[in-house]
């Protein structure tokens, strides 16, 4: 059997969740929002130090969501630099959800991150895929608000077809990840639901 096929067959029992079921999850954002301090304080439950991401970091992490349900994610988080975000396209082709984190005591870059934002909720690749967005680095005393986030990343303009959850979080600790995986986790669930239903019809 020819495995690239497989993924199409295998998302018609997603309903049934196998427990082997990985899911493909891209952490996007730009560098220096806390993407890597997210994936491994997921990883390893602890904080650890990070460098600016050159390539990528992967790691397979399995996360106890609520109702006793363990899901394995696969993470890919990806550079932010500017010069690698023409990358994020070859990430998200078969990705299952994104998620994208933000600082959120970056005003002046908070317009930047939207146009990324935007630009790749709108690309071929990524249409209708959930998207958790990350409101990272709640700790700091000058963090916007999520009201004022929302706004700024225009989220209510992504349009219909784009499922997203706006998650306060501090990375650092870990304060609102889980949390944001669960809404992840239900939101990709739907849209597989839903995406059965239109191949019905
Ligand atoms: P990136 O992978 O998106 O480029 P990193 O970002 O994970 O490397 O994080 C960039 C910096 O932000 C790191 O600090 C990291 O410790 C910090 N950071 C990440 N999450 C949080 C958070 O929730 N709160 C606060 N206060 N800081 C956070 P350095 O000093 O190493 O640059
Ligand atoms: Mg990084």
């Amino acid at each position: 059997m020819k495995m690239g096929n497989g993924v199409s067959a295998q998302s018609s029992v997603f309903s049934n969740l196998p427990f082997w079921k990985s899911l493909h999850i891209t952490i996007l954002g730009l560098d220096s929002a806390g993407k890597t301090t997210v994936l491994y304080r997921l990883q390893f439950n602890e904080f650890v130090n990070t460098v600016p991401t050159r390539g990528f970091n992967t790691e397979k992490v399995k996360v106890a969501l609520g109702h006793s349900r363990t899901v394995t994610f696969h993470f890919w988080d990806v550079g932010g630099q500017e010069k690698l975000r023409p990358l994020w396209r070859s990430y998200t082709r078969c990705t299952d959800g994104i998620v994208f984190v933000v600082d959120s005591v970056d005003v002046e870059r908070m317009d930047e991150a939207k146009t990324e934002l935007h630009k790749l909720a709108h690309s071929s690749e990524s249409q209708g895929v959930p998207l958790l967005i990350i409101a990272n680095k709640q700790d700091l005393r000058n963090s916007m608000t999520l009201a004022d986030i929302e706004k700024m990343l225009a989220l209510g303009e992504l349009g219909a077809s784009t499922p997203w959850h706006l998650q306060p979080s501090c990375a650092i600790i870990g304060d609102g990840l889980l949390e944001g995986l669960e809404r992840l986790y239900e939101m990709i669930l739907k849209q597989e639901k839903r995406q059965k239903q239109q191949k019905k019809k």
